[in-house]
């Protein structure tokens, strides 16, 4: 009986040291371990956004687990930008994985329906690509480091329309997508505000090939400037198609443009647009050099922005983590609502209230096949 009993005793103080290790205590001055899920777009039409984001949190999870303070597990699961899938692929993560945070997923589209069932299974989780207005409100588990197109959009279309002396727009948007609905919002408000002329507002949908009856119309009306609100693949396209048809006034775009794949796609017809963004790769920052060429040796090609944001954002979780002190979920939100003054490499971050960004964009222009400062 004795023998028994002291075999029960070193069973359960085993069993409480196993869990204490799982919930990344991992005894004193070990690192904190923790498994987080990854909601990402890497296979579609929109591959090329999770694959620099991926590129990004992988670069970062290696130096950081280097650094031996946190040790982080990725598990990264496939969206292919579909909501249905997005949720799927969360659910596995929280509810199998058992995961103790999400970044993810890299649509708005998706965040819509992932943000608030991470929220209510009480999971923190970051999206480093959605941009959208609303996105850190769904809960207090659902964060951002992605700037939102409400400070992008204006600060982009207010150089552009000083230097080309704009008066009269025309909007063109995706109006199935929930990022290219909420820049078409903002780009019509900060058209009001500015006191522009909406000569007409065209929309099309995800995977739409001909856009000659927009653009056609567009053409007729004889505008300054257009504000277009898409993802890369349209987005490219549509240019490419407005150049061949003799429309060659300056685009101002979101956060979907934001991607070299539109110049790889457009070619020589994406000179002429602006964006806004907190990721310039020709900055004179020391960190900004070598992530650059962190990147370029891990990859053999320059990082975007995608991957910038998805590489401070690992950063940002590892940070909270360190402060949280273990691998809990609610400690994690606890600690991710109190980052502050972050230096990364988009510059200094911190979250606002409700869990969203405040940044100062960086407006550029493509000219010559590469994107440049906008001056
Ligand atoms: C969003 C976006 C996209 C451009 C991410 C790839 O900003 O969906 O919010």
């Amino acid at each position: 009986v004795l023998s028994s009993m002291l075999i029960l005793s070193a069973c359960s103080g085993g069993g409480e040291q196993a869990a204490g290790e799982k919930e990344g205590k991992g005894g004193s001055g070990g690192a904190v371990k923790v498994d987080i899920g990854v909601v990402s777009y890497i296979s579609g039409p929109g591959a090329a956004y999770g694959e620099a984001i991926t590129g990004g949190l992988k670069l970062a999870q290696k130096e950081i687990n280097a650094k031996g303070e946190v040790d982080i597990n990725l598990v990264i699961e496939d969206s292919a930008g579909k909501q249905d899938q997005a949720l799927t692929a969360a659910q596995k993560l929280i509810n199998s994985e058992n995961v103790t945070a999400i970044i993810g997923p890299t649509l708005s589209t998706e965040m819509n329906v992932v943000g608030p069932e991470a929220d209510l299974s009480g999971v923190p989780i970051m999206g480093t690509s959605t941009t959208a207005d609303g996105i850190p409100q769904i809960g207090d588990y659902v964060f951002r480091n992605s700037i939102p197109e409400a400070l992008a959009i204006p600060a982009s279309m207010k150089k552009a329309v000083e230097k080309y002396d704009a008066k009269k727009v025309a909007i063109l948007y995706g109006n199935d997508d929930v990022f290219t609905k909420s820049g078409f919002d903002t780009m019509k408000k900060a058209a009001e505000d500015m006191g522009l002329e909406v000569l007409t507002i065209e929309t099309f949908q995800k995977g739409q090939s001909d856009y000659n009856a927009q653009l056609t119309k567009i053409k007729g009306l004889n505008p300054d400037m257009i504000l277009c609100s898409a993802l890369y693949n349209e987005g490219a396209v549509i240019m490419d198609q407005a150049r061949k048809m003799g429309i060659d006034v300056p685009f101002v775009g979101g956060n979907g443009f934001n991607s070299p794949e539109v110049i790889k796609i457009a070619g020589d017809a994406a000179d002429g647009l602006i964006v806004a963004t907190p990721w310039y790769g020709e900055k004179d920052d020391p960190k900004v050099k070598e992530f650059v060429s962190n990147f370029e040796k891990e990859y053999g090609k320059k990082p975007d922005q995608f991957a910038a944001q998805a590489y401070d954002a690992l950063y940002i979780m590892a940070e909270a983590l360190k402060n949280a002190g273990e691998a809990d979920r609610d400690a994690l939100r606890d600690a991710l609502a109190e980052v502050k003054d972050f230096n990364g490499i988009l510059g200094n971050f911190s979250f606002d209230e409700e869990g969203d960004v405040v940044m100062d964009p960086t407006v550029l222009v493509i000219e010559d096949g590469a994107f440049k400062i906008f001056e």
